[in-house]
């Protein structure tokens, strides 16, 4: 018999006022169920927003420096429960531990951030035009959040919405992906656990039309923040404008990585397979196109298919297990028929592109790594998000040919070059229309405290990660302060 876990509102665990119920199975092997978990409706949303409303009346009182103590408990508890963490978020999503361990870490990480930014949340002052008068800019929390998140990173993505929200003095209506409610639970009951009081934070799990939509139309929400899919960011969007909520997106990706002639081909080599095999190429960041310079381009796929062909697919708490299942049958169906579409385009299927033969991998989602030659700029594998194992391989005479279609897609997320030669790098950082690039490093492993977010489709100008994140859950508020005893007119007494 496996678990059965509920909604957090007002600081009690509840069943959903549906009275329905879902199951999470683990992705790796079907028949290992992680837990029953709450089909959420409108009635729970609309619980959760009042219960918010009251958390925020309390928490946005208590100064930040404070506010930023309950995070640095929370880090201090997720660095003690990173191993235990890790393993059931690995039983319920699938990557392997060394990367669960990672997003936990990555979590860890933001926390602190956060607990030291309460410290700070620095506005500005600037000289007032008239004589004795200030003027100063102060921060304020800005009200009740509601959080949307994606299942591929089920405890960093939301702690990279939530930490600055609660530091900011703001209450959240979080509902994640319907794929890691344990995660969220377990998340949760940390934030509880250092200290969060009661009501600052509800957790509604469930579905995005059911759970999700009501969210982001409710009137006490005062924005959301989502990382998901350019569809639903793009409809989420739509209903918040309706209501002039905030709303910032992080949304899709075709990252690229170039590699030109004169690059160090082993640290190349190493990249691309960890870029775009790395979490079973379920990043928003994962390296999805290899664009490669002609002269390297035969000897370079000759040695990636041979190593991709060596990478260990199992169940990711199995010791040397290098990639896990796909989330769930429609991401793997997705992957396939990414398949048979590149075929059908005329692209060459170097290797992968079926479910591997292996009985013993019989009850998971599991995929071969697929790549692609052969693959031209305007094919669908060449332009589509996949999420998934599947790169296409893409060949370039040079560096301007290279960036040119690196930027010939309508996402700009992350970015990749490999080369020696300084100008080339510096060219890519000038030219690559990306929120992100890297130079001789794959396109996957922002730092917590460094901007993350992407240009075109992939967001709506907002930054997750290190300091801007804090303008978007914050509220600034100008303030006037004449103290010369008499009416001083601006821009007309000057
Ligand atoms: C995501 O896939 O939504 O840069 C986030 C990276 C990770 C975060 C990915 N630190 O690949």
């Amino acid at each position: 018999m496996s678990e059965t876990y509920r909604n957090l509102i007002g600081g009690k665990w509840v069943e959903s006022a549906t009275g329905t119920t879902f199951r999470n199975t683990n992705p790796a092997d079907t028949s290992d169920v992680v837990g029953t978990f709450a089909a959420s409706g409108p009635a729970d949303i609309d619980e959760a927003a009042v219960a918010a409303k009251a958390g925020f009346e309390e928490w946005s009182r208590i100064p930040a420096p404070v506010r930023g103590d309950v995070l640095k408990r929370a880090g201090d508890l997720l660095t003690e429960r990173k191993d235990e963490l890790a393993d059931g978020m690995t039983r319920e999503m699938g990557k392997p531990l060394v990367e669960t361990r990672g997003d936990v870490q990555e979590a860890i990480d933001t926390a602190y951030y956060a607990a030291s930014e309460g410290r700070r949340l620095f506005s500005y002052a600037a000289p007032s035009e008239l004589p004795q008068k200030m003027g100063v800019s102060i921060r304020r929390p800005a009200g009740i959040f509601g959080i949307i998140t994606p299942w591929n990173f089920p405890i960093a993505v939301p702690s990279w919405k939530i930490f600055p929200a609660l530091v900011c003095g703001d209450a959240v209506v979080w509902k994640p992906a319907e794929d890691t409610p344990w995660s969220a639970v377990k998340f949760v009951e940390i934030l509880l656990e250092a200290g969060l009081p009661e009501n600052v934070i509800q957790l509604v799990t469930g579905f995005g039309p059911e759970a999700g939509a009501p969210l982001t139309t409710h009137r006490w929400v005062t924005g959301i923040s989502f990382t998901g899919s350019t569809a639903v960011g793009c409809k989420i969007a739509a209903a918040c404008g309706e209501q002039a909520k905030l709303v910032s997106l992080e949304m899709g990706g075709k990252n690229a990585q170039l590699v030109l002639d004169d690059a160090d081909i082993e640290l190349a080599l190493e990249g691309v397979l960890w870029g775009a095999f790395g979490t079973t190429g379920q990043r928003c960041t994962a390296t999805s196109r290899l664009l490669l310079q002609t002269g390297i381009h035969d000897e370079f796929v000759d040695e990636l298919v041979q190593r991709a062909e060596a990478l260990v697919l199992g169940d990711g708490r199995k010791r040397g297990t290098d990639v896990g299942p796909l989330i769930n049958e429609e991401a793997r169906d997705k992957v396939a028929k990414y398949v048979r579409i590149g075929t059908d385009e005329g692209a060459n299927l170097r290797t992968g592109g079926e479910i591997p033969a292996d009985k013993r991998l019989a009850g998971g989602w599991f995929y071969r790594p697929t790549i692609f030659t052969g693959v031209e700029p305007a094919m669908r594998i060449a332009q589509e998000e996949i999420f998934g194992p599947l790169l296409s391989v893409l060949m370039v005479e040079n560096l301007d040919h290279g960036i040119e279609v690196m930027n010939d897609v309508r996402y700009g997320l992350s970015s990749s070059i490999y080369t020696q030669d300084v100008n080339a790098a510096f060219q890519a950082i000038d030219r690559v229309d990306a929120g992100i690039t890297y130079v001789n490093g794959p396109t996957i492993g922002a730092e917590a405290h460094y901007p993350f977010g992407g240009v075109k489709d992939t967001g709506n100008g907002h930054r997750e990660g290190g300091w801007p994140v804090y303008d978007f859950f914050s509220d600034l508020k100008t303030v006037y302060v004449d103290y010369s005893g008499r009416l001083q007119r601006t821009q007309i007494d000057t």
